[in-house]
């Protein structure tokens, strides 16, 4: 389905939502109002809002340790998650969960995870019960191609290809896992040709492309949703930042990350609707300046917010 003006703004815009609180973390954890590790999303927005927009409310999504792209685009609250990064008692986990353990059940979104590859065998899980209820819904997990190596995704892939589940496996490939480059690791040259292996369909995409994700996902869910059986997804993209904020990128060659830069997702969009759109310049400004206010609007909340109390930090942590 080609994409409509409307739908393309609303991408632009949550790109943008991502890019921002992206930015504005980074600032505040080196401020030192988040404790933790925070690894940021920038340069992937495209991957996140282009999958999510063809998901409904109730379609489920299992994120990353690298997860604030996938809650934004699933539709999760600014200032719950700038929070719950703050460890702040308003955050989405009460703030005892952090930037890798965002969740929010009511919205689908059944966590990020900081254990490389786990978030797919919960997905191929709610898969099995949409699928069990008939409910039509779709399942995406969301993982980098680091986590293609683990058993998680064999074990999870063969599983959902046996049972025909409602699943999507989208591989973001930001050419590292860690500070390990692909072709060190990745003994094959596209992650979605393993789909062989498993009876299944696999696609490559233009991870910085959010017109080409959106459209392709437009079929691909709709194929899934109605009984085709899972799909993996692999869409070529970038992490401009470290792995986490701190990471002093030595690994980098000279040069790598200015030619992403070249390659924006978001100046792709903007051009995209300037050129294809007739979008006006004040209108896009407008989209960002509302994005700025909900961030600042979300970081006050943060800041003002309270610290869980004594007692309060042991709640939710131990099964009674
Ligand atoms: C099971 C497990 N092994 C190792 C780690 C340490 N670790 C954290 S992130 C990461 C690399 C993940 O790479 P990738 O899946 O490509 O995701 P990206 O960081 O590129 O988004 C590793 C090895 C972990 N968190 N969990």
């Amino acid at each position: 389905m080609k994409i409509s003006k409307e739908r393309l703004l609303e991408l632009y815009e949550t790109m943008m939502k991502i890019r921002k609180f992206e930015e504005r973390v980074s600032g505040l954890f080196a401020g030192g109002h988040i404790p933790g590790f925070l690894h940021l999303y920038v340069g992937q927005e495209a991957v996140a809002a282009g999958v999510c927009a063809n998901l409904h409310r109730d379609d489920y999504i299992t994120s990353t340790h690298r997860g604030h792209g996938h809650c934004i685009a699933k539709g999760a609250d600014v200032k719950r998650m700038m929070a719950e990064l703050f460890g702040k008692r308003t955050g989405y986990c009460k703030g005892k969960g952090g930037s890798m353990h965002v969740v929010d059940v009511n919205l689908g979104i059944l966590g990020a995870n900081g254990i490389v590859g786990a978030g797919m065998p919960i997905a191929v899980g709610a898969a099995f019960s949409a699928k069990a209820k008939g409910t039509g819904q779709v399942a995406v997990a969301f993982f980098g191609e680091g986590a293609t190596g683990t058993g998680y995704f064999h074990e999870s892939l063969n599983l959902a290809a046996v049972l025909k589940l409602p699943a999507i496996f989208v591989c973001e490939s930001n050419q590292y896992a860690e500070f390990t480059p692909r072709e060190k690791h990745l003994p094959v040259k596209t992650v979605a040709e393993r789909s062989k292996a498993y009876g299944i369909e696999g696609y490559d995409l233009n991870g910085n492309n959010v017109v080409e994700i959106f459209e392709a996902l437009s079929a691909i869910a709709a194929k899934v949703r109605e009984g085709g059986g899972p799909v993996i997804v692999e869409c070529f993209t970038h992490r401009w930042s470290g792995h986490y904020e701190g990471d002093p990128q030595k690994y980098r060659p000279a040069g790598e990350a200015e030619e992403w830069r070249k390659k924006d997702p978001i100046l792709h969009a903007e051009q995209v609707l300037r050129e294809q759109y007739d979008a006006d310049i004040t209108e896009l400004a407008g989209i960002k300046d509302r994005v700025e206010r909900e961030i600042d609007e979300a970081e006050r909340f943060s800041m003002e917010s309270p610290l869980p109390e004594g007692e309060e930090t042991l709640q939710d942590v131990y099964a009674s």
